[in-house]
């Protein structure tokens, strides 16, 4: 592949409409184009980090035993009206009359759908716990859609949803999940801290919210600072080692502003201790019980020959907004240098020949350590445009592919100039950068 011949529509200048610096970023580099208010296509750049982090969200779910299935984004309201959530949604759902005018409307989330889904097949407690989950795009008529994607009107989101027979097996559940995000968002390279959360139009009584420190987030949070020492390590998927790991967190007051209690803040944690600031929500989980298995009649046969309605939790990632959220976390405004994590890079190497007019060696050269790292899987891009070495550099910055190969006077014989984003450039044979970045890999 080459740049000359991708779809990166790189802008010269920071576009005025953009506040904070994931969306600057994003429509400098071309990874988005606005369609309309807070509705966004994505290009090709944006698309293959966001089908990257879309994976990665994807292996960590299936690790932990969940089903993925595919739902529609447009639902009848039929089963809305059941669970009694259609007027209650209010403004932010999008409703649509089909040609028999029927009541139609683009998914906000899912507990409704996949409720009926459920019901429809599974009757017994032996067949519990199910966790099934979707990536899909959602639409909520945002009231005030702004940042970019970080706060779209269409998104794409992780949603599952868990069903077990009783309290205790649903605290299971929903512990798997809160295991299973830690472990996705150190894949992306964050660091997101489990916070109690309100649980809104979702309900339910039991949620937290995974945040990631950020100036520009909308939640404000409160926070023992001891929680970011906590470690997860090499927790296995057993009920009581998840348990623990769930109490390590709950030990250090952590919460976001709706749920937020000065009195409390003070008396328990120190004053050395204490963090006011601001966060990016990346995921969501919440227990609900029987809040939609009861009024749509979601009922299992349990042991004894008595019947019981599932009880539920959901549990959603918002894939898209952690494009945005990564780039909040990483880049590197001030030196206009954007570090992505190699398992989400855009690209993980950009070979940059330096072309004289009159001479393709450095591109031929260039063709052929392409050819070589694309057999290795290393996702690479040669930058065959004829601008000079800064201006390469530069651009190769702000897409921001973690590695670069320099084919110019540095790179002599077998030994070629490689150099990691914003540091000092190295010269290295071929074979030992791949062992680089192959081991780098294997790590995240
Ligand atoms: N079904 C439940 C639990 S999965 C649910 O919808 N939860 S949520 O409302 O909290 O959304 C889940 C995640 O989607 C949020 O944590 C956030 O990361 C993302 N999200 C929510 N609204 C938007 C939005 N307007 N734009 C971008 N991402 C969003």
């Amino acid at each position: 592949m080459y740049i000359s011949k991708s779809f990166i529509p790189i802008l010269k200048d920071i576009p005025s409409e953009a506040k904070i610096k994931s969306h600057q970023l994003m429509l400098r580099v071309g990874m988005i184009k606005q369609s309309s208010a807070g509705i966004y296509s994505w290009l090709p750049l944006g698309f293959k980090v966001m089908k990257k982090i879309e994976q990665i969200v994807r292996e960590e779910q299936n690790k932990i035993g969940a089903q993925e299935i595919l739902m529609p984004t447009i639902q009848s309201s039929e089963i809305w009206k059941e669970s009694g959530r259609y007027d209650d949604y209010g403004e932010e759902m999008l409703r649509i009359k089909d040609r028999q005018n029927r009541e139609m409307l683009y998914g906000p989330t899912n507990e409704e759908l996949v409720t009926d889904i459920f019901r429809s097949s599974i009757k017994s407690y032996k067949s519990l716990p199910q966790l099934l989950y979707h990536i899909q795009w959602k639409f909520r008529d945002e009231i005030r859609p702004r940042f970019g994607i970080m706060r779209g009107r269409e998104f794409y989101m992780k949603d599952a949803y868990s069903f077990d027979v009783s309290d205790e097996e649903a605290f299971f559940s929903y512990n798997k999940f809160f295991i299973s995000y830690l472990r996705t968002f150190k894949r992306l390279g964050l660091t997101a801290i489990p916070m109690a959360a309100d649980t809104g139009p979702i309900g339910g009584n039991l949620s937290h919210e995974f945040i990631i420190l950020a100036e520009t987030g909308e939640s404000k949070i409160f926070t023992d600072k001891r929680i970011f020492d906590v470690e997860t390590g090499d927790i296995e998927v057993e009920k009581k080692s998840l348990e623990d790991l769930r109490k390590k967190y709950e030990e250090f007051y952590s919460v976001t502003d709706e749920k937020f209690n000065k009195d409390e803040f003070e008396k328990t944690v120190e004053k050395k201790n204490r963090l006011i600031t601001k966060g990016i929500e990346v995921g969501h989980i919440f227990y609900f019980a029987d809040k939609y298995s009861k009024p749509m009649n979601a009922a299992v046969d349990l042991p004894g020959g008595k019947k019981d309605f599932v009880k539920m939790g959901s549990y959603g990632i918002g894939v898209s907004r952690l494009v945005g959220a990564i780039i909040e976390a990483k880049f590197d405004e001030k030196n206009e240098i954007m570090k992505w994590p190699i398992s989400v890079a855009p690209y993980e190497l950009i070979i940059i020949p330096m072309i004289n007019k009159n001479d393709n060696t450095a591109l031929i050269k260039a063709e052929n350590i392409f050819y070589e790292l694309t057999k290795n899987n290393i996702d690479t891009v040669i930058d065959d445009t004829d601008e000079n070495y800064s201006s390469k550099i530069k651009k190769s910055n702000l897409i921001g592919a973690p590695y670069q190969i320099i084919i110019g006077k540095k790179s002599e014989g077998d030994l070629l100039e490689f150099k990691e984003t914003g540091k000092e450039a190295k010269n290295l044979p071929l074979n030992e950068i791949i062992k680089t970045i192959k081991e780098l890999k294997v790590k995240n």
